[in-house]
């Protein structure tokens, strides 16, 4: 079920246990201000997924509600996961499902990193 993008942040959230510690996670990068591990139901050859460390429900909170030092923490972890895994070239894409249109499933902002293979064109 999408989520509903104007409920607040859900402290029981997946990922938000996940940020504690209280359930598993196959990890691949962490710093102060982001959190990456891989998806559990890859879509592609990489599929990788990075959240902030802040509690922000969706890419719409996060881009409204933090500062510049935790949007620029995240952005930068984001092209780091993609380089750390050579990415870089040939090249990656990155995804932010929002709000019901978007078909966000978990309450907690989350970047996919797809690569490893050829993507194809951007398809809905
Ligand atoms: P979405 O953007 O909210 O639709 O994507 C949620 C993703 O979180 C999806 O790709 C799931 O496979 C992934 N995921 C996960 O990696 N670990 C989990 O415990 C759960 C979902 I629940």
């Amino acid at each position: 079920m999408p989520i509903d993008p104007t409920q607040p942040y859900d402290n029981a959230n997946i990922f938000a246990k996940i940020l504690r510690g209280e359930i598993p996670c196959n990890r691949v990068y962490e710093d102060e201000w982001a959190l990456a591990f891989e998806d559990i139901n890859p879509q592609a050859e990489i599929h990788t997924l990075v959240i902030p460390k802040g509690a922000y429900v969706s890419w719409d909170d996060f881009s409204a509600r933090a500062n510049a030092e935790e949007i620029a923490g995240f952005v930068r972890a984001v092209g780091m996961v993609a380089r750390d895994k050579g990415l870089v070239e040939p090249g990656y894409r990155l995804l932010a499902n929002t709000g019901v249109h978007g078909g966000q499933e978990v309450p907690h902002l989350h970047v996919h990193l797809f690569g490893g293979q050829p993507l194809g064109p951007m398809i809905l």
